[in-house]
């Protein structure tokens, strides 16, 4: 039995590889792909994201922009990481083909209502904005969908401060409507992303596939280690968003606990920080999972193999 997917992302390095693996991956279906500010502009993570869909050979589903800002913040942008497009490094095609006319939120909502109930799972690997409202304009997602596994937060270290994450500091109160809903969702924070380091090895692997979307992945990565060693100081990026992909896949791949979490909105060092209660065990109504440690090389594995399948698609 496949997973049907709708991956609401920001491309973004790291969202363009989660977008190649969930579209190369065989229990996979992805069914939508909706789009939110973050990494760069609406205008430029949308452009990405078809440029991506033109490179991996996706088609036949619809792609829709969705916010462009916050909730209540101002709009900032990680330009620091992923550069002035947002998916700085290889040189980017044209889209082959134009976005959907309806706004993301709607199309999440669609995507959801025409679907047999529990069968889509929400992948958001952005800010929680398109997702927020979503669930404020159409309450009855929260029960129709499968499940929520999202890449954001981390229960014992930030990126965008010492305390929080991008995807959930850049929009704290959309992901403090997410992290309240009443559906299963699951956190794939920091704290297994960090874990999921493109090492020499793991690039050598890629680079082996020598397709025109592995060398794509492979100019993302060179990207990426460069910024995230002059920005954060780590010796081989991290690379996040196919972790959440990468769990819907294969549970196996990571350790994923139940835990309470919620979303710092008052505190002033703490502002955005995913708050998780591990001081005993859950409450039967508690809904919220964390994931706490990644198997590497299985994880790398499924990037490697969806590749070896997507090949050199035709455009
Ligand atoms: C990655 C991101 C933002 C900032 C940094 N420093 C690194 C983006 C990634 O696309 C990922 O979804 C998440 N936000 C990691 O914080
Ligand atoms: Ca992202």
């Amino acid at each position: 039995m496949t997973n049907k997917i709708i991956l609401d992302c920001d491309p973004g390095h790291d969202d363009a590889i989660a977008l190649i693996l969930a579209h190369g991956n065989p229990e996979i279906e992805l069914v939508a792909v909706t789009t939110v500010h973050g990494n760069q502009t609406i205008e430029k993570v949308t452009r990405n994201a078809l440029a991506v869909a033109r490179i991996a050979g996706i088609t036949g589903i619809p792609f829709a922009a969705g916010a462009h800002r916050p909730l209540v913040r101002t709009a900032e942008v990680a330009d620091s990481i992923h550069g002035e497009s947002g998916l700085d490094g290889p040189v980017l095609p044209t889209p082959s083909f134009e976005p959907d006319p309806r706004h993301a939120v709607d199309l999440i909502i669609d995507t959801i209502l025409a679907a047999a109930p529990r069968t889509i799972t929400l992948v958001p690997t952005g800010a929680l904005t398109n997702i927020a409202l979503a669930v404020r304009k159409e309450p009855r997602i929260a029960s129709l969908v499968k499940e929520v596994v999202l890449m954001g937060g981390g229960y014992h270290v930030g990126n965008w401060s010492a305390a929080a994450e991008f995807n959930i500091v850049i929009d704290p109160e959309a992901a403090h409507i997410v992290f309240n809903e009443s559906w299963k969702l699951t956190m794939v924070g920091l704290d297994v992303t960090h874990q999921a380091l493109a090492t020499p090895d793991v690039v050598a692997a890629i680079a082996a596939v020598d397709t025109a979307p592995a060398r794509f992945v492979v100019e993302l990565l060179d990207f990426f280690r460069q910024t995230y060693r002059d920005a954060q100081g780590f010796e081989h990026p991290p690379v996040h968003d196919p972790c959440a992909v990468a769990l819907v896949i294969d549970p196996s791949v990571m350790t994923v606990v139940r835990v309470p979490l919620d979303i710092e909105l008052t505190g002033s060092l703490t502002l955005g920080m995913t708050v998780a209660d591990f001081r005993s065990a859950p409450p039967h109504d508690c809904t919220t999972h964390a994931a706490t440690n990644l198997d590497h090389a299985k994880f790398w594995a499924l990037i490697v193999d969806a590749l070896v399948r997507i090949g050199d698609p035709a455009h």
